[in-house]
């Protein structure tokens, strides 16, 4: 339902722009409104706020191995620490592994996850939370639960 709103925000949306007087520029911002996050070419992870990909997107990270990201500590991300509960994947690899801590250390008495991206190609697809462990023909979701790690997410590492 939320996502039928949306469509019918966006419609109704445009709808106003048409019927409103035609100005130079307009267009403009009018693509620049729809530019979608998906025509990233190179393997992309978006950390959301919310569950399911929802609310503020909080910081992008490329899916390049070798990444590891303390978020209380000034890091080239962006994502502020505590806040990431889900993630999308814009063309990552296959085989790359995304592992969230709720340690900025790593500490694996604290909860993590572990999301192993097992097709390429994958343009949008959704981890709804850290919380769940699940594995489907996209990825597997690898959760070693302590207390909970959406909205407590500190270190972020791409292998
Ligand atoms: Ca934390
Ligand atoms: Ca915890």
């Amino acid at each position: 339902m939320k996502r039928m709103s949306i469509g019918v925000g966006v419609v109704g949306a445009l709808m106003l722009v048409g019927c409103g007087v035609e100005q130079p520029g307009e267009e403009q911002e009018l693509s620049s409104l729809q530019a979608p996050i998906e025509t990233m070419a190179t393997g992309t992870i978006a950390f959301y706020e919310g569950n399911g990909g929802t609310q503020t997107l909080l910081g992008t990270i490329s899916d390049e191995p070798g990444q590891a990201y303390n978020l209380t500590r000034s890091n080239p991300t962006g994502i502020p620490n505590d806040e990431a509960r889900s993630l999308v994947l814009y063309n990552v690899r296959a085989g790359a592994e995304i592992r969230v801590y709720d340690s900025s250390s790593g500490a694996t008495d604290d909860d993590y996850a572990i999301i192993t991206v097992k097709a390429a190609g994958l343009n949008g697809y959704v981890v709804q939370t850290f919380q769940q462990s699940y594995e489907d023909a996209s990825v597997r979701v690898s959760y070693i639960r302590d207390n909970g790690l959406d909205g407590k997410v500190s270190r972020i590492v791409v292998n």
